[in-house]
């Protein structure tokens, strides 16, 4: 099957999905090949019924407090814009489906390798990249257990196995955007890059306020995979050169046509789910306004011009388009550090009369922005002085070292990720503020899983809406604070630059929460 994502979108077989059930429960490894999907699906479709406007990705929703679903990694032939590749991708679908989940449902996924033998017969040192066909799946932003067949990177999902995983998501997790990616360290951004991503979205309180509920809601999950030179990737080389050339697609459309009615407030739910490049985006002549960041609402709808997005955001915007006509969906020329990086256009929007007859009845169509405050996730309260039990500083460095790939480490504290130490160790409900300092040129977007963060400050300067996020750029040759708390949840877990290469290079430690 050839993907193409130069045309309006394409159907895929749904392999294994709705099958009859017959498996019994699935709390315990290994893979019971029994397990049935017993997931909601919504094909991918045009909110607007229009046949050339970008399409939301197929989802699939929860039911009685669990989804089950099926995922599996493999190679699909896919056209991009700079010709045919061959991409290591999730269900054959670029990007993955959207799972949609709610506060105390189970995620049950019924995972298999379905890639071919790694050609290589040793295991090479922890920071050079390898083993591209061994995966596993993370579920980035999720507050859940880091362990066992949860959110647990340390797992080696090899060619040919299968795994379940059981990710518990609490009663009381933060409503928002979040994703789910590979994490196999050595292999993470070759397989993000190759385009295995999809949305993951926990409903809550912001859905439900009233602008928002009757607002048309678009998915957009924005990949840029770099296919390898002959087909495959089989070496980072292509994807290592932050200019590299980039097929930047929404929703697996180069280009895609976004509609919106004159007068239109959309709720666009945005993922960076590119391996490298960040991503200021800039729509002209429409208004922008942003609700929320990672996986929770801002204090108050923002209007801001640009919008910015490092490797691993997520953000709610609400999109108001006024007069009919053409529009684009851009990222500016900036410099990433020190490295320019040229315009691109993403997207034509295409703002049409409200009586337009292409769309289809029933649709709903807001008109208007939430005033107020935004409702606040209860347990993300602020952090204050008096609750924090330990000050740590973390130095993210570069080396030169021969050997490695391209003679280069990445270091945290002086040191590249070594899976057997502890970097970090604390314990169960201690509260830490910690500080990030850059040395480096370029910016570095950090990211630490199972417990979010409150950021207090970039380069010195508080942020006066102390935000909470999981994935934050360190300023080239700056720094940033934030504080964090150690909830509910015992085990090993990683904090690392989401520029995958660097990860895969050494930008990684441990963190081991201890009961
Ligand atoms: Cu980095």
């Amino acid at each position: 099957m050839l993907l193409n994502p130069l045309v309006s979108r394409r159907h895929f077989i749904r392999h294994s999905l709705g099958l009859a059930a017959m498996g019994t429960g699935l709390a315990a490894l290994p893979f019971q090949p029994g397990h049935a999907a017993s997931a909601t699906i919504r094909k991918a479709s045009s909110p607007l019924g229009i046949i050339d406007d970008l399409m939301n990705p197929e989802e699939h929703h929860s039911s009685e407090g669990r989804l089950r679903t099926k995922l599996f990694m493999s190679v699909a032939d896919v056209l991009l814009p700079t010709g045919p590749a061959k991409l290591r991708i999730f269900n054959e679908s670029l990007p993955a489906p959207t799972l949609r989940i709610k506060p105390g449902d189970a995620l049950e996924i019924a995972f298999e390798n379905r890639m071919p033998a790694n050609p290589e017969t040793t295991n090479m040192a922890a920071n050079i990249p390898n083993r591209f066909n061994t995966t596993n799946v993370h579920y980035h932003g999720f507050h859940v257990s880091p362990q066992g067949n949860s959110d647990n990177v340390y797992l080696q999902i090899e060619p040919g196995q299968r795994f379940n995983y059981v990710v518990r998501i609490p009663e009381d997790h933060p409503a928002g955007n979040y994703w789910y990616h590979p994490h196999r360290h050595g292999a993470v951004a070759a397989q993000v890059a190759s385009g295995a991503a999809g949305m993951a979205i926990i409903g809550g309180a912001l859905d439900e306020v009233p602008e928002i509920a009757e607002a048309v809601e678009r998915v957009l999950v924005i990949q840029a995979p770099v296919p390898g030179l002959d087909g495959l990737l089989t070496t980072e080389n292509p994807i290592w050169p932050l200019d590299a050339e980039r097929n930047f697609l929404i929703n697996g459309v180069y280009r895609p046509r976004i509609y919106l009615r004159e007068g239109e407030v959309q709720h666009w739910r945005i993922l960076h789910a590119g391996d490298a490049q960040f991503l200021p985006l800039r729509a002209d002549g429409l208004s922008l306004y942003e609700i929320g960041r990672d996986g929770n609402p801002l204090p108050r709808a923002e209007e801001n011009d640009e919008v910015d997005l490092a490797p691993g955001n997520r953000v709610n915007i609400l999109v108001k388009a006024g007069k009919v006509g053409t529009y684009q969906l851009t990222r500016p020329a900036f410099n990433q550090g020190k490295m320019p990086l040229p315009e691109l256009l993403l997207a034509d929007i295409i703002v049409i009369p409200g009586n337009d007859p292409r769309i289809t009845d029933g649709n709903r169509f807001g008109r208007h922005l939430p005033m107020g405050a935004l409702p606040k996730n209860h347990i993300l309260t602020d952090i204050v002085d008096g609750e924090i039990t330990m000050r740590r500083k973390f130095v993210l460095g570069v080396s030169d070292i021969k050997g490695f790939f391209k003679d280069t480490e990445f270091t945290i504290n002086d040191r590249p990720f070594d899976p057997g130490r502890d970097d970090v160790t604390a314990k169960l409900d201690s509260v830490e503020e910690w500080t990030l300092v850059n040395t480096t040129p370029f910016p570095h977007p950090l990211h630490i899983h199972v417990n979010p963060f409150q950021l207090m400050d970039v380069n010195g300067v508080a942020d006066p809406r102390k935000p909470w996020l999981d994935t934050v750029p360190v300023p080239a040759a700056g720094s940033v604070r934030f504080r964090t708390r150690f909830k509910d949840f015992t085990g090993r877990y990683v904090m690392h630059c989401h520029i995958l290469p660097h990860e895969d290079t050494g930008m990684m430690i441990n963190v081991n929460i201890e009961s």
